[in-house]
């Protein structure tokens, strides 16, 4: 597998990472994740600003301009070759020695880099049939804003989750509903979209830029305000979001199933706008 390692594209066999990594160490760096449909690295731009936006809230002056990167992944996707995946890229304040927690002054290290690209198809059936939720409680720190490779909190929701029989943890704080372990979340209730408001709780999708743009287009009312677990238990519809699982129905929640139990009509909608939105990015090219 070809890795973009800082400005090189190296084979993965050739990357070295200093033990003293302080992402290795502290899990001190950013991450993100673009899908690639047909070659095009979907909403590549809103997607650079949320990493340039991440980098300065970690305080970590990212080597190149926004505009180098930008070539510097077009060329390292060309060369991989593959048309339909998941662009991968993460940054660490780089090593500083001797081992300190607090952050390293810029002139001194080096940023470290690495990109890879994994081929992926759409999850077609799942988007078809919807997937099961689970609620857990939303225990991570609170900068949920920041895109941190520091996953721990999210992982050990999703498991939680998964070990309880569902697909997905729907994470609860303070009895409000923020987000999925890896996804925006929705609601549907009297024909009306809500979703909680962006802030420090939740990870400002790219997904959900492009959601508000399609409800707006077609007409149906979004409310960005925090609802409660029970709300959501008698909602009409639900759904998550986010680049690889795209618009995903969640059909039932802790064995209680959202409306009829099946992707929701709105739910239904959203996805076919949001692949249409993909389409036409892709023809643009
Ligand atoms: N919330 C969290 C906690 C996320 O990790 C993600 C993305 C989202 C929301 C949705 O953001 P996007 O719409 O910008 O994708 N998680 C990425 C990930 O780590 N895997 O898939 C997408």
């Amino acid at each position: 597998m070809k890795i973009l390692w800082n400005n090189k594209i190296v084979d993965e066999s050739e990357v070295k990472i200093d033990t003293e990594d302080r992402g290795y160490q502290f899990g001190d760096g950013i991450y993100e994740v673009i899908r690639i449909y047909d070659g095009l690295l979907y909403m590549e731009e809103e997607h650079l600003e949320r990493f340039w936006r991440c980098a300065e809230k970690i305080r970590l002056t990212l080597p190149f301009t926004k505009e180098e990167f930008s070539q510097r992944l077009h060329q390292f996707a060309e060369e991989v070759g593959i048309k339909n995946g998941r662009l991968y890229f993460q940054v660490t304040h780089g090593t500083s020695k001797p081992r300190f927690h607090a952050f390293p002054e810029p002139q001194k290290v080096m940023p470290v880099l690495t990109a890879d690209i994994q081929e992926t198809s759409r999850p077609l059936e799942k988007l078809s049939k919807g997937i099961k939720g689970g609620f857990v409680p939303d225990k991570r720190w609170l900068h949920c804003d920041i895109k941190s490779i520091s996953l721990l909190g999210n992982i050990l929701a999703l498991n939680e989750a998964q070990e309880n029989g569902y697909d997905d943890a729907i994470l609860v704080r303070d009895g409000f509903v923020t987000e999925a372990s890896s996804s925006n979340l929705w609601m549907v209730k009297d024909g009306v979209i809500y979703t909680h408001p962006d802030g420090e709780l939740i990870l400002p999708g790219i997904t959900k830029i492009k959601v508000r743009e399609l409800a707006k287009d077609l007409g149906i009312e979004l409310v960005e305000e925090p609802f409660t677990k029970e709300r959501l238990a008698d909602a009409d519809e639900c759904f998550k979001t986010s680049s690889v699982a795209e618009v995903m129905p969640i059909i039932s929640i802790d064995g209680k199933n959202i409306g009829d139990g099946t992707p929701g009509t709105i739910t239904k909608q959203l996805q076919a706008a949001y692949i249409e939105a993909i389409e036409k990015s892709v023809k643009k090219m």
